[in-house]
């Protein structure tokens, strides 16, 4: 298709939009101007490399599928990273794990982990422009597997813990400030049970004082911002979770901590978008992981459904951007990982932009005129606005492909790169 016949229907597509009130010039830079964090660990099916051929282990989480061509060491991982943020438009992000240090072919314990086996990559992030956000890492790990890490109840095991994110903290603190923006640490731990312990309360009692000890160190806002996500269930941890949301929910507010909504992490008809306002006038921000809930599997490839719509455009209609931060979390090993991992940041993006094309004005007239049945008439009209031309146009001005063109870039990567990787 030429280019002047695209050009034209998003020149038709900014008209319509127009006659709703709408700039569509307005929303495509705001939309390409929030930043959202890429996840490191989609490239190698969250294994990190702690040492050689780690997988992930322990942690009530799974990655399933067989898919050949996975990243199996630092340099093929950010060869890979670098080939996603190519087919990403917008403002980006990196998000590491701590098990994705450079540790030099030697065995480093999370409790020894430091801010030089990090230097690397903060100097590659640095020549990219892309800053760095961080997270603690409490599974595949000896003393995960028992399912409790900071809750628990041998002090020795907790200790352990507490000085892994301790030195967690310093690692992302360091990579704020060197960046200049605040590096986002988010701590997320399996801790668990198949079948509930009796003593549910002594659990959350070691798990808040672990936190406490934890978060006692002081770091600047602008070097970085701790959250800490809770969850509904994981595998092992079907009956019983320590870090429920109702736990850091209440923790975060008192401690004026981040608090991460992982949309894989509610039941399913609980929606994460009506939390929003209910939450963020209690804490300092929020952490969005953006991910996609299916059955048991809080991971699925993000892919632009309803309750991510819901969000975003919650989100814009708020003006709350300002204090949510966006980091994907999925890891998919069935499907090419590339498509997979950029798939899913389009989809957040598409979100954003569709939300920002909303007819805000009109809507908040037919809110206050208490008219609902104009509200749902214009709700319905803006859905099948022709906001996909707005996107082609995004992708083009980003220099990234179009959908059309977006499989073949990936399957072209995949020809020439991954699957030249042996099977491992
Ligand atoms: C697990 C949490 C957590 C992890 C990542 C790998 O249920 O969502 O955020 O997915 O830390
Ligand atoms: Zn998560």
């Amino acid at each position: 298709m030429s280019q002047s016949v695209q050009g034209a229907s998003f020149g038709e597509a900014a008209e319509r939009y127009a006659s709703l009130g709408v700039d569509v010039e307005k929303a495509i830079g705001a939309a390409l101007a929030v930043p959202i964090s890429i996840h490191c660990w989609q490239g190698d099916d969250v294994g990190g490399f702690e040492r050689e051929g780690a997988g992930l282990s322990d942690g009530g989480i799974q990655v399933t599928g067989r898919q050949p061509g996975k990243a199996r060491s630092l340099p093929e991982l950010r060869m890979d990273i670098e080939k996603v943020v190519t087919l990403c438009p917008g403002e980006r992000r990196l998000s590491l794990h701590a098990t994705y240090g450079e540790f030099g072919g030697k065995f480093v314990d999370r409790d020894a982990i430091e801010v030089g086996h990090f230097s690397g990559w903060m100097q590659w992030a640095g020549e990219r422009h892309i800053p760095l956000d961080f997270n603690s890492t409490l599974f595949s790990h000896p003393l995960a597997a028992g399912g409790y890490t900071l809750s628990h109840r041998d002090q020795r095991v907790r200790a352990f813990w507490i000085e892994h994110v301790e030195r967690t903290r310093r690692i992302a603190a360091a990579m704020g400030k060197s960046q200049g923006s605040a590096s986002v640490l988010n701590l997320w731990i399996p801790d668990g049970a198949k079948d509930s312990p009796v003593d549910r309360k002594g659990y959350r009692e070691r798990l808040a004082e672990s936190l406490d000890a934890i978060y006692a160190e002081r770091f600047p806002a602008h070097a970085i911002e701790d959250s800490v996500e809770g969850k509904l269930f994981g595998i092992g941890s079907e009956a019983f979770v320590v870090g429920s949301h109702d736990f850091y929910l209440a923790y975060a507010a008192t401690r004026h901590l981040f608090l991460t909504l992982d949309m894989g992490h509610f039941h399913p008809t609980e929606s994460v978008a009506d939390k929003i306002s209910a939450i963020l006038p209690f804490v300092p921000g929020l952490l969005l992981h953006v991910s996609r809930g299916l059955r048991w599997d809080s991971d699925h490839v993000v892919t632009l459904g309803d309750e991510l719509g819901e969000l975003a455009r919650e989100l814009v209609r708020s003006g709350s951007l300002d204090r949510v931060r966006f980091g994907l979390d999925y890891f998919d090993a069935s499907i090419d990982r590339i498509g997979a991992w950029a798939l899913g940041f389009r989809s957040a993006r598409k979100a954003l932009l569709a939300a920002f094309l909303e007819p805000r004005a009109a809507l908040l007239d037919a809110d206050e005129a208490g008219n609902g049945f104009a509200r749902l008439a214009l709700l319905e009209e803006a859905k099948a606005m022709p906001w996909s031309a707005v996107w082609d146009e995004c992708c083009r001005r980003s220099g990234v492909p179009e959908d059309r063109a977006f499989i073949g870039e990936v399957e072209a990567y995949a020809r020439t790169v991954t699957s030249k990787r042996a099977a491992s």
